[in-house]
């Protein structure tokens, strides 16, 4: 059985209807949206492909699926009695209590009656004549809006590689963003994991407990550092309903919008012992210190980085005892901290299991699956599960798969197809009336709180114009240029930029996506924030309002 990006089939056609605005999305954005539009009056419709809310939580069931920001610095914070009412059980909850957690939030503000599940967008098209939105659904019917909000995700559209043969396993196979709502048992099963991304890390500790045999297909390892998670004590439920404030007053200061902020000390400022003994700490500690907290020019000084990757690698081969298997695990291409740190809770330890096996696809690479499992170029193996951790067609693809149609009939994909051009991530020229919530270039980091930003400013802007009587809404050109300018300028000088990886724009699996550009914004938080206010403050100049 080939693994499937397909979701389930589409309700029964809705008759047409207009609304003030159209959500495509029911994740975090798609709801505070929608519960955000209706405090100013406007009729609202959200559609969602899947059958319940929650979006990257409602999709990536796959084992060990959890948070990596900790959980009371994650959630919602705009309403009190929501952070009232809802204890974190772990200081990195894992995503059935996420995907719980959203649900009481949808239940607490009466979101689903303004929702349509099973209902995928296929297009969107912008009607001069009418300054309106015409959805369509893949089941065929029309909708129209005055305002079209994408919800869509920066990490949703996910990819499977191009092997042959991926039809002919006669086993189970799944993309781990669309695994299946029933428990999966690997008890004594023979099982493939491919990929070692953040999804694969957590996958493969997961099932490495119970499958029979585990092999662990690696094309580039990650530099991954220690999540250090535990259950929330009852004093520590106490502190944290009582810090709210201070822990989101945090998140609006640092860079990245997590509870970490770099240290103000660069890399060579201090003894080599000194460096270490922070290293060591950094190291002891949970979550993404070690990455966002770490020196200062980690990020942009090779020398800097070299030294907080070779502390690592010590790490890793001091906890993997085959060295043959530790060196594999080594990234050798990258330094630390240039692609997305995964967080692992022994996941280094699980290769010392008799029944773990890593395989380096680069030296040996997959050349097809077969009806038994998979072959390479050194072996063929047989297996009862396949699982792809390969990732997402990021940042753009979820808009890619819709076909977006703005002034004059433009594809926002064909626009788009040398890299995205928007102005604070939120608009795109020649989109008039679109809005994106997390679309390319907006602050990604702890990512509710750029949501909470992007949702805020959007109805903020919505409620100026039903102040003024205005209905459309564009982005100026000059303003698009100035800030894709900043958006190029933030990004010179990272090591990052130097790395393939999805923040770069690449993905193998994706035609055409296989040169690095300048996919996100990779400025820091508050610069994003003041760059943004800063266009309403000055009474939305950047913008062709009428
Ligand atoms: O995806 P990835 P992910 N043949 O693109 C490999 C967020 N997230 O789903 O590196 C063989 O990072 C690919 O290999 P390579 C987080 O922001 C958050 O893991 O391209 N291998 C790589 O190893 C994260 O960064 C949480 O050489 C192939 C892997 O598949 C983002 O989501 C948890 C291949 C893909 O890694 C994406 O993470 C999980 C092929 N054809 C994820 N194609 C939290 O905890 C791809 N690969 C909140």
């Amino acid at each position: 059985m080939a693994a499937s990006l397909a979701t389930p089939a589409t309700a029964a056609t809705a008759p047409a209807t207009d609304f003030d605005a159209i959500i495509i999305g029911a994740g975090m954005s798609g709801m505070y949206q929608l519960h955000r539009l209706r405090e100013l009056g406007l009729k609202v419709r959200v559609f969602e492909a899947g059958s319940g809310v929650g979006g990257t939580w409602y999709w990536n069931r796959y084992p060990g699926a959890r948070f990596d920001s900790e959980s009371y610095s994650y959630g919602f914070s705009f309403s009190q009695e929501l952070l009232d009412d809802w204890n974190w059980s772990e200081h990195f909850a894992p995503q059935p209590e996420t995907l719980r957690y959203l649900n009481h939030v949808a239940d607490r503000f009466d979101l689903r009656r303004d929702m349509q599940f099973h209902a995928r967008v296929a297009a969107a098209h912008f009607q001069a004549a009418s300054g309106t939105w015409e959805v369509t659904l893949e089941d065929g019917s029309r909708h129209s809006a005055r305002y079209l909000i994408t919800a869509v995700g920066p990490l949703s559209a996910p990819t499977l590689p191009r092997f042959t043969g991926m039809d002919d396993f006669k086993g189970q196979s799944f993309h781990t963003a669309r695994w299946p709502h029933e428990p999966v048992d690997f008890t004594g099963k023979r099982v493939a994991v491919i990929g070692t991304g953040a999804t694969g890390v957590q996958t493969i500790q997961e099932v490495a407990k119970t499958a029979g045999q585990l092999t662990v297909f690696q094309r580039t390892p990650n530099w991954c550092a220690p999540l250090l998670n535990s259950k929330i004590t009852e004093e520590e439920q106490r502190e944290i309903k009582a810090s709210y404030p201070a822990i989101f007053q945090r998140c609006q200061e640092t860079f990245g919008c997590f509870l970490h902020t770099p240290d103000p000390r660069n890399t060579f400022d201090v003894t080599p012992e000194e460096r270490e003994a922070f290293l060591e700490q950094l190291y002891a500690s949970r979550g993404f210190g070690i990455w966002v907290g770490n020196f200062s020019d980690m990020l942009t000084n090779p020398e800097a980085n070299a030294v907080v990757s070779d502390f690592v690698a010590r790490k890793i081969r001091q906890r993997v005892k085959d060295q043959a298997v530790a060196e594999l695990l080594i990234p050798k291409n990258h330094g630390f901290g240039t692609r997305r740190v995964p967080l692992e809770t022994k996941y280094y330890e699980v290769y010392n299991q008799p029944n773990v096996k890593l395989v380096d696809i680069r030296a040996t690479p997959i050349e097809r699956i077969t009806a038994q499992g998979l072959q390479t170029s050194a072996a063929e193996y047989a297996f009862d599960i396949i699982i792809y951790a390969t990732g997402f067609d990021a940042l753009t693809g979820a808009f890619d798969r819709i076909d977006i149609r703005g002034e004059g009939g433009q594809s926002l994909k064909e626009k788009w197809s040398e890299g995205a051009e928007t102005l604070v991530g939120m608009l795109a020229e020649g989109f008039p009336n679109m809005f994106m919530l997390l679309g390319p270039h907006t602050a990604l980091g702890n990512i509710p709180r750029s949501i909470e930003f992007n949702v805020e400013w959007v109805t903020a802007l919505l409620k100026h114009m039903q102040a003024q009587g205005q209905t459309r809404v564009a982005a100026r050109p000059a303003a698009v240029n100035a800030w894709m300018d900043h958006v190029m300028d933030c990004a010179k000088g990272l090591l990052a930029m130097e790395v393939d990886s999805w923040m770069t724009g690449v993905n193998s699996n994706v035609e055409g996506k296989q040169v690095r550009r300048i996919a996100r914004y990779t400025g820091s938080a508050p610069a994003y924030r003041a760059w943004a206010q800063d266009i309403a403050a000055k009474g939305y100049q950047d913008l062709a309002l009428r």
